[in-house]
């Protein structure tokens, strides 16, 4: 059990090279707007926030040319180099880091940085798989990669840490997914990677797949680092995202999970780290998936109901 006050520190990585839609980078932005801050203090931590990582304009980069399969990959590459020592500085200094993306290859970076002090798992809840690789991607946009990249599997040219796994496949659970695509699939279920869908949510209940997960993320390992994708939850709850996709979960089951979370972290003292991604305030309606960010941030670090 925990009894000093924990310190949340947010890192905003406003990449947007990862994905095709204009506006994620914003996103640290208006999560900040929404009072994650305050959020997070209701939840009982306290909260610092670092700024913004340096992210170099799209304008600025080469234009990628059309049969490139990991656009920006050399971009992003720095960008989440940089994350990873930040990532990794906050862990030492024994607070809780959490990024605020950007896209999903954000979690190149905040992984990376998890697992430089310890072991640990990763609970990814996204709608989508992000398991793809260079060669395999439909898009060659690097926010469908990360999660393949941290895991060890496929090629990624120049990126010498992914010849060997940042973290376990075994230790690593896909929770809600619901739009992986056709070699995706295939990679997904040769691996150790464990993946829920929504029909497991649907036909279980979010609690009980969300306790089998932490089991398996959990297992062997001295933490867990959690990844959450805005489009996990339904495009009606989380607009705000560049790659909606129906039929996602509800405001109150996102929130049941990370409770679930929660209470394992206050038995057990697990969360090292997070990151809250892919929110595009463009495509938003009033900041409410930014809010629906900051809230489940305070979900996730154990604010009391009751
Ligand atoms: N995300 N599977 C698609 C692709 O382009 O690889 C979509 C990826 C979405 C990534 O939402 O973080
Ligand atoms: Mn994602
Ligand atoms: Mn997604
Ligand atoms: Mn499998």
């Amino acid at each position: 059990n925990r009894s000093t006050t924990r310190t949340v520190r947010l890192l905003g990585a406003p990449l947007d090279l990862g994905a095709d839609r204009r506006g994620v980078d914003i996103g640290p932005r208006a999560i900040r707007y929404a009072d994650i801050a305050a959020e997070l203090e209701a939840a009982g931590v306290s909260c610092t926030d670092f700024g913004d990582l340096r992210v170099p304009r799209l304008e600025q980069c080469d234009a990628p040319d059309t049969e490139d399969d990991a656009k920006y990959l050399d971009e992003i590459a720095g960008v989440t180099d940089e994350l990873t020592t930040e990532v990794a500085d906050a862990i030492a200094d024994g607070d809780v880091p959490i990024a605020l993306g950007g896209d999903h290859a954000t979690a190149m970076g905040t992984i990376r940085g998890a697992a430089r002090a310890a072991d640990i798992g990763v609970l990814w809840f996204d709608a989508h798989g992000d398991y793809n690789t260079p060669n395999t991607s439909p898009s060659g946009n690097v926010h469908g990669m990360p999660l393949a990249a941290v895991t060890g599997y496929g090629e990624f040219d120049d990126l010498d840490w992914t010849a060997t796994p940042t973290v376990a496949p075994s230790n690593t659970v896909i929770v809600g997914a619901r739009r992986l695509d056709d070699a995706e699939r295939l990679a997904l279920e040769e691996s150790d990677v464990t993946v829920f869908t929504m029909l497991d949510i649907d036909e279980r209940g979010i609690t009980a797949v969300v306790e089998d997960a932490l089991d398996i993320a959990t297992d062997g390992v001295d933490g867990i680092h959690v990844s959450l994708d805005l489009d996990w939850l339904d495009p009606t709850v989380a607009p705000g995202v560049g790659t909606p996709v129906r039929g996602g979960v509800e405001y109150r089951e996102a929130h049941a999970a990370l409770e679930c979370v929660a209470n394992r972290d206050r038995d057990a003292g697990l969360l090292r780290s997070a990151d809250i991604v892919e929110v595009n305030p463009i495509l938003d309606r009033n900041n409410r998936t930014a809010e629906v960010a900051a809230e489940l941030a305070a979900s996730l670090l154990g604010k009391q109901i009751a």
